[in-house]
């Protein structure tokens, strides 16, 4: 039998990340802050540290300073183990299209180096999922099965099936269709796998264990398959041993700017359904050593406010206030994000860091090292409603203000 040591983790670190556009144009999807003080990366590196599971591979098709500059600053483990994170950044030619290629097929780039480390299996994580999880319950589940492959999986109701993998399942677990994000009524309907408890579906969760011969021979023996969900896993399911494992703790997938936005300011309250606080399974970040936050002379209500922050005279409710943020007089902040900056005078800023005096700012999602000019008034936009301009967009209504950027005092939006 296998151990925990002998297997290695690797976390899709994200394509070309254009769901999470603009927070993904300077930097990699995993070095996404999230929380305050978190980044995406954070969550399933914790969930593996706090499963045993101590050889992590992060794929990426960006290799970008901010997440070279965490990983290795934050997961230096004990140099007489085994254990490492490293990045398995994707090669691109300005020749090929390699944005565009699937999750599989980004392994497939890697797989040499996968090999590398002899594992018996390997567990296949997203980088943009909100959960917590003991990984090592499922590679176990996944051994006693004597899987080929095991899909974590998890119920969901009618209005989701079109956005996930759902699957139908024999009573021992053993996955016997699978259909990736069906669109039409006769497709979804085939799928239902609880007509009991009203339209339920067993969903994906796109978290795989595969044995580490079943992934190379699909790798190599079907060059054409791009996708897990899409090529993979349909093609695994009619030919070989591929059984579910049921899920049933808090999971959210956050890879797009509205569920980030929504999943964020579901945690400014102390009964969010993601618990931070949970002894159990800490979730780990790099240690800062940032002084307590001053607020002077201000109100906050329902606020996840981070260290190292200076609020004066301002009323802030129903938001996050991330690392080093600063917030001037005068203003007002409710519903959004603000992620903060890497330093208390960030090289890009032409005015004062953060928000200016008398500013008024709703519904928006303010990503690091921003200076925005006092008086500056930012509303939302109708959900569903896009917009690019140059130093602001509109997604799904809610406005974001793109990492290092200066708005002049008095910028209306
Ligand atoms: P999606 O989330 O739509 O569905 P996909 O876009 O392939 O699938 O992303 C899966 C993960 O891989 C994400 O974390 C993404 O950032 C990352 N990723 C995508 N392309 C990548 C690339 N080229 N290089 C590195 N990382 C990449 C999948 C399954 C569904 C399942 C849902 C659950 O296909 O069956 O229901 O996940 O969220
Ligand atoms: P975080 O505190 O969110 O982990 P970073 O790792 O991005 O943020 O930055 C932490 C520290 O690194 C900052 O205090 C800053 O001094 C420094 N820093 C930020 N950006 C750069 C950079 N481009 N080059 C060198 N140091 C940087």
């Amino acid at each position: 039998m296998p151990a925990l040591k002998d297997l290695v983790a690797i976390i899709m670190g994200g394509g070309r990340g254009t769901r999470l556009y603009p927070l993904t144009g300077v930097r990699a999807k995993p070095a996404i802050p999230i929380a305050g003080k978190y980044r995406l990366i954070d969550i399933p590196i914790s969930n593996c540290i706090n499963s045993g599971i101590f050889r992590i591979s992060v794929l990426t098709q960006f290799n970008s300073a901010s997440l070279n500059r965490h990983i290795s600053r934050t997961y230096r483990f004990d140099s007489f183990g085994t254990g490492y994170v490293e990045i398995l950044a994707a090669e691109q030619t300005a020749q090929n299209n390699d944005w565009y290629q699937g999750t599989a097929d980004a392994l497939r780039k890697q797989l040499v180096q996968i090999q590398s480390a002899c594992p018996s299996d390997v567990l296949i994580l997203a980088g943009d999922h909100l959960y917590r999880m003991d990984y090592s319950k499922m590679i176990e589940h996944h051994w006693a099965k004597n899987a080929d492959i095991t899909v974590g999986v998890i119920p969901v109701g009618g209005e989701e099936v079109d956005r996930f993998g759902v699957l139908k399942c024999r009573d021992d677990g053993k996955i016997v269709s699978f259909a990736e994000k069906p669109k039409d009524a006769a497709s979804q309907a085939a799928m239902v796998s609880y007509p009991e408890r009203g339209l339920c579906y067993l969903g994906s969760m796109g978290i795989y264990v595969f044995k580490t011969e079943t992934l190379v021979d699909i790798l190599t023996g079907k060059p054409d398959f791009d996708d897990f969900g899409k090529d993979v896993i349909p093609y695994a399911v009619n030919n070989l041993p591929v059984y579910s494992y049921e899920f049933s703790g808090y999971w959210r997938d956050i890879g797009t700017i509205r569920s980030f936005y929504e999943t964020n300011l579901e945690l400014t309250h102390q009964n969010a359904p993601f618990n931070f606080y949970d002894p159990e399974g800490p979730i780990y970040t790099h240690a800062r050593f940032l002084p307590g936050s001053i607020v002077e002379d201000s109100s906050l209500q329902d606020v996840l406010l981070a260290e190292g922050c200076l609020i004066r005279s301002s009323s802030i409710s129903h938001s996050v206030v991330g690392l080093r943020s600063q917030i001037r007089q005068g203003s007002i902040i409710t519903d959004s994000i603000i992620m903060g900056a890497d330093s208390y005078d960030p090289p890009s800023c032409r005015l004062p860091p953060g928000v200016g005096e008398n500013c008024y700012i709703q519904g928006a999602i303010v990503d690091k090292n921003v200076c925005i000019g006092p008086g500056t008034i930012i509303k939302p936009f109708p959900r569903h409603e896009s917009q690019d301009h140059g130093s602001w967009v509109v997604r799904d209504g809610i406005v974001v203000i793109p990492k290092g950027t200066t708005l002049p005092p008095g910028t209306v939006i």
